[in-house]
C-alpha cells in the first residue's frame, strides 16, 4: 500500500501518530543506528528527514542510515530542492502555501520536477502552512515569508481549504523548528473542522501535554524535532500519550 493511502487509513481509523523529525545538522552521526534503534523499538510511526537550513553533509549519510530498518516509513521534509535522495520512502512536496513567495509555491518545484519523476519517491503533495510561534524561525527567515498570526484561525482555515481545493493531499501546520509556541490547538481545531485532509502539526511540541493537545484539537500526526534532541526521554512520554489516545475507549476526532 501507499505511504500516502497508509496516512489516510490512519485518518479514517481515529489512530494518532507520531513523526520524529532529524535535522542532518544536529543528529550526531556516530551514534545514529543506536538512536534510530530506539525509535524503532518505542514505535514512531514516520521518519522525517531535513530542515530549512542544512548546511553538513549529512543529509544523504542520514537517509541511508533510517533505510536500513525497514518497518518505519523514511519521508524527506525538504527544505529546498536540494534535498532529493531516492533511497528514502517519500518526500513531502511542500508548497508555502501561508507565504507568497512564489519560488516556494511552485518554482522550486518545477526545478525538481524531472528529478522527483526518476527518483522513485512516492510524492506527497502538502500544503505547508507556517504559524507564528513566539519569535521568527529558520524557516520564517530562510523562506523569507510572513507566518500566519497565531490568533487568525479564519487566515489558517482559509488557507487550508485553499490548499484542499487545489488538490493537496496533506496540510502541515508548522510552528517552525523550536517554536516558542506550539500551532494554538484553538487553530488545529478550526483547520480540522473545516477540511478532511490529513493535518500534521509540528514546531516546538516538547511535552506530552503540548503532543496531546495537538492531538486531541484534531492533528493525525504530531512532529517532534528538537524537544528530542534536548530531552530524549520526551519519546517515551509523548508515546504513552498517543498509545492512551489510540485505544479504543479514548479514541478522539
Ligand atoms: C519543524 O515541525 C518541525 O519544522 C519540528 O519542530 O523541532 O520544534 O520539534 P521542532
Amino acid at each position: 500500500m501507499k505511504l500516502l493511502q497508509k496516512i489516510e487509513r490512519k485518518q479514517e481509523e481515529k489512530q494518532k501518530c507520531l513523526a520524529v523529525l532529524l535535522d542532518p545538522d544536529k543528529v550526531e552521526m556516530t551514534g545514529i543506528m543506536k538512536q534510530v534503534e530506539t525509535y524503532v523499538s518505542a514505535g514512531v510511526d514516520l521518519f522525517l528527514v531535513g530542515g530549512s537550513l542544512i548546511s553538513g553533509n549529512n543529509f544523504y549519510i542520514l537517509v541511508e542510515a533510517l533505510r536500513r530498518q525497514k518497518d518505519i516509513p523514511v519521508v524527506i521534509f525538504p527544505g529546498s530542492n536540494l534535498h532529493i535522495h531516492s533511497e528514502a520512502d517519500g518526500i513531502l512536496l511542500l508548497s508555502l502555501i501561508s507565504g507568497r513567495n512564489p519560488e516556494l509555491l511552485i518554482g522550486q518545484h518545477v526545478i525538481a520536477a524531472p528529478i522527483l519523476k526518476n527518483s522513485g519517491l512516492e510524492i506527497l503533495p502538502t500544503g505547508y502552512m507556517l504559524i507564528e510561534s513566539g519569535k521568527p524561525t529558520t524557516v520564517s527567515y530562510i523562506s523569507n515569508t510572513q507566518p500566519i498570526p497565531a490568533d487568525k484561525e479564519d487566515i489558517a482555515v482559509c488557507t487550508a481549504m485553499a490548499g484542499e481545493m487545489l488538490g493537496l493531499r496533506l496540510l502541515y501546520l508548522d510552528g517552525g523548528s523550536g517554536a516558542i509556541n506550539p500551532v494554538p490547538p484553538k487553530m488545529i481545531s478550526a483547520v480540522r473542522r473545516n477540511t478532511s485532509l490529513p493535518v500534521i502539526v509540528g514546531g516546538g511540541i516538547t511535552s506530552g501535554t503540548k503532543a496531546e493537545q495537538a492531538w486531541l484539537a484534531g492533528a493525525d500526526y504530531v512532529v517532534i524535532g528538537n524537544g528530542l534532541e534536548k530531552e530524549p526521554e520526551l519519546l517515551d512520554q509523548i508515546i504513552k500519550v498517543r498509545n492512551r489516545l489510540n485505544q479504543p475507549t479514548t479514541a478522539v476526532v
